[in-house]
């Protein structure tokens, strides 16, 4: 999979696509990352990337030509290009796994004041990380994709994805390590136990308990079974 990021902040970004997990995975080849200074391709011999807007107003907004030299390159090698706006579908794990699947992403990183509108013709989609405002679409870039490399096979161990909450559809359960008892805080006895059949109930347990208290809208789309339907009448009154 190729993500070329087009910003005009490339040191932002660069530290993070060397770094952990993504970074690894460009060292194996899975994936390819290229930033894109965008003040390369400003204007005259200021390198300007922006101006006032028509009509007036507070702020400055993005000049098309230095977008549009970065990205028509891009869409011509078959970039899917994304642009992470405020105004964007919001960013879910079901979105994460559908980029995943796409070849060669653009990530394009506006900044708040905003772009040219006539920018919005060589993007494909718009993402939105959350409702709340930032200085630039950068953090937003990484934050799309870090969640869409560790999807891409090869990336990390498949059975990592499977306790995944949003994939299970449900808050993950408690995890535990080394030492049995830290300060006066002991790990639940069943995980010492070494019966897996237990250890699997306890955790499916912990996980709807966890569910239930924090994101009860979960449970209105999440796959549950009989058995977790019991579980959740007894967590609801009250019984465990
Ligand atoms: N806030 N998602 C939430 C975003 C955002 C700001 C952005 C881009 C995506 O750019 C300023």
């Amino acid at each position: 999979m190729r993500i070329d990021v087009v910003t005009l902040f490339p040191e932002l970004v660069a530290g993070p696509l060397g770094t952990s997990i993504i970074g690894r995975a460009a060292q194996a080849g899975t994936v390819e990352y290229r930033v894109h200074d965008l003040r390369e391709h400003g204007l005259g011999r200021h390198r300007s990337v922006d101006d006032y807007p028509y009509g007036g107003g507070a702020g400055m907004v993005m000049r098309p030509e230095p977008l549009f030299d970065a990205l028509e390159p891009l869409r011509a090698a078959g970039a899917h290009v994304v642009l992470l706006d405020p105004a964007g579908e919001r960013l879910t794990d079901a979105l994460a796994r559908e980029l995943a699947t796409i070849p060669h992403l653009a990530l394009v990183c506006g900044r708040y004041e905003g772009i040219d509108e006539r920018i919005r013709t060589l993007v494909d989609r718009e993402v939105s990380i959350g409702d709340y405002v930032l200085t630039g679409g950068e953090l937003p870039a990484l934050v799309l994709l870090d969640a869409v490399v560790r999807l891409v096979p090869g990336v990390i161990a498949e059975a990592s994805h499977k306790g995944d909450s949003f994939a299970s559809g449900l808050l993950e359960h408690p995890q535990y390590t080394r030492p049995e008892r830290f300060r006066d805080l002991e790990v639940p006895p069943v995980l010492l136990s070494g019966n897996h059949g237990e250890v699997d109930r306890w955790r499916r347990r912990e996980s709807l308990r966890r569910t239930l208290e924090r994101r009860p809208d979960l449970l209105d789309e999440a796959p549950l079974d009989d058995a977790d339907r019991r579980v959740l009448e007894e967590l609801r009154s009250g019984e465990a």
